[in-house]
């Protein structure tokens, strides 16, 4: 694996035209080892960001190219106009039909249009021109392999998935793929699985953490997902240096899915109370009032918030203990919001629904142990925090109405608060499936917003902002077939063992 490092290290900074450049980057990326290389990366796209007008001038109708360039500076943040693409549109602003014949621009074009911003026609125009032309493409005969991606890229753009996985496919997919330089490819297969058996050991430790605490089974109502919880970690952050972040928000999540039950199923309106109420003080001394399951539910929520908080405390000396404390609080609030609405039979509109969820689907919470527990985290940047930035607000969007799309008609059935797509159904008479289209208008929506917020000032915003994006992107990929998280199924189970268990054939 050194050996090759050091050979890819030297691509990087061969001399070669700008198209190649820009695909060695992208298939970095795709393969899942761009880590490696991340300071080399950033000096090749600030070259190319620097010099934008003479590189746009060189690629010319180069669509492809171009779209490729969109994309990787915009993904890195950098401002780049939609305007890069003027070129191919006529005068009334429709891509040129001519281009239909350029399947590889396409896919490009397509994949890149999924990082518009608010009000880029240009770019809406793309999603539209491009998705049209791809089925289109589908319907005829295809090249195999080119009909393989052509399908993977309409199922769900890059943009919105899940990285490890897009890593596991495209590795496979480039198998036979002549573009493909063996090194990397030889790399990537080495390097996928040296980190799948860094999660197996994560996993192992983390596994026995859940089974001393034995809540499972004192709680047998509730949610047992431990290897899903994990899973979802791995997408936020799949790097191997973002050991401790994982550990941390795998416990989080189980104590998130048991208490998320106790307050959707199984507590009634006084212990949820009392439970909101000590969550809020933080006080363990408030549980003598408590039935028996909620004793031990709240002290593994204490103990475990607390280790966490020790753990920082120990090291660096900061106290993170009043952002934790005050995210759970916030978090069971909100939870007791919805089972105030739901014991009322009371339906918001989707306004005052959606003010509510937005906390409730646990992405505030989430973000804020992630900024807590940041291994840069200092004095300076605990006194800048901010509970829940703009960011932090359109992916918990996403992943609320994800979660809605796919697991509402269960909750429904269940018994549970009125959901995104109920709550619009109410407020407008519209149909269900009307009302399903208008919260995938709104997950739209919110995409945008998080593409227009991708720029960041430091390493650690950076991180920050990459796991918020990728809080997004796990909530598409969870839900894309129905309750993944709640029930999975085949597809997710599937999923977990090609990123855990089984290793790539090198
Ligand atoms: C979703 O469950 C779910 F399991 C959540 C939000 C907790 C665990 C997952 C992560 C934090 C990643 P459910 O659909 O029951 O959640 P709601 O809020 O709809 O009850
Ligand atoms: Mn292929
Ligand atoms: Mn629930
Ligand atoms: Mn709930
Ligand atoms: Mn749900």
């Amino acid at each position: 694996m050194e050996k090759l490092t050091v050979d890819v290290k030297q691509l990087i900074y061969m001399k070669k035209g700008i198209e190649e450049q820009l695909q060695l980057i992208d298939h970095l990326q795709q393969l899942g080892v761009a880590y490696h290389f991340k300071e080399d990366i950033k000096d090749a796209l600030w070259t190319i960001y620097g010099s934008m007008e003479e590189v746009s001038m060189l690629l010319k109708d180069n669509l492809h190219a171009t779209a490729l360039m969109f994309r990787l500076l915009r993904e890195h943040g950098f401002a780049v106009s939609e305007g890069v693409f003027y070129r191919f549109m006529d005068e009334k602003g429709n891509l040129k039909a001519s281009l239909r014949h350029q399947s590889e621009g396409l896919v490009s074009l397509y994949e890149a249009s999924h990082l518009a911003k608010e009000g880029e026609h240009a770019l809406e125009e793309a999603t539209n021109f491009t998705t049209k032309q791809l089925k289109s493409l589908m319907e005829g005969s295809l090249d195999p392999h080119l009909r393989e991606h052509v399908a993977h890229a309409l199922e769900l753009p890059l943009n919105w998935r899940m990285p490890r996985l897009q890593t596991r496919w495209f590795i496979e997919a480039s198998q036979w793929e002549a573009k493909m330089n063996p090194v990397l490819l030889e790399l990537a297969k080495l390097d996928f699985n040296r980190v799948q058996i860094i999660y197996q050991r994560e996993l192992r430790e983390v596994s026995s953490w859940w089974s001393n605490l034995g809540l499972a089974q004192r709680l047998p109502f509730s949610r047992d997902r431990l290897m899903e919880s994990y899973f979802w970690t791995v997408g936020w952050a799949f790097e191997p240096q973002f050991a401790r972040f994982r550990e941390a928000q795998t416990q989080a999540i189980c104590l998130i899915t048991i208490i998320d039950d106790v307050y959707d199923v199984y507590g009634t309106m006084d212990e949820l109370e009392l439970f909101t109420d000590a969550v809020d003080r933080w006080d363990v001394n408030a549980m003598d009032k408590f039935p028996e399951y909620m004793k031990i539910c709240f002290l593994a929520l204490f103990n475990t918030t607390n280790v966490i908080a020790y753990n920082v405390m120990k090291e660096k000396g900061l106290d993170i203990i009043p952002h934790l404390k005050k995210a759970w609080a916030d978090l069971c609030k909100a939870y007791m919001v919805e089972a105030r609405w739901y014991h009322q039979g009371y339906t918001p509109n989707l306004k005052e629904y959606l003010g509510n969820a937005l906390v409730s689907i646990s992405g505030p919470l989430i973000l804020t142990l992630a900024y807590c527990t940041s291994d840069d985290l200092t004095q300076e940047a605990l006194d800048d925090f901010q509970s829940c930035p703009e960011i932090a607000r359109w992916a918990s969007m996403v992943f609320r109405l994800c979660d809605d799309l796919g697991t509402s008609t269960d909750e429904l059935e269940r018994g549970d608060v009125s959901k995104s797509i109920q709550c619009y159904m109410h407020e407008t008479g519209v149909s269900e499936d009307a009302a399903r289209g208008h919260i995938r208008g709104l997950i739209k929506g919110n995409w945008r917003a998080i593409n227009g917020n991708r720029s960041f000032t430091s390493p650690f915003e950076e991180n920050l902002k990459m796991m918020a994006i990728n809080i997004a992107r796990m909530a598409q990929c969870i839900y894309q077939y129905g309750d993944g998280y709640g029930k999975p199924d085949g597809v997710i189970e599937d999923r977990i063992r090609s990123l855990l268990i089984e290793p790539i054939i090198m």
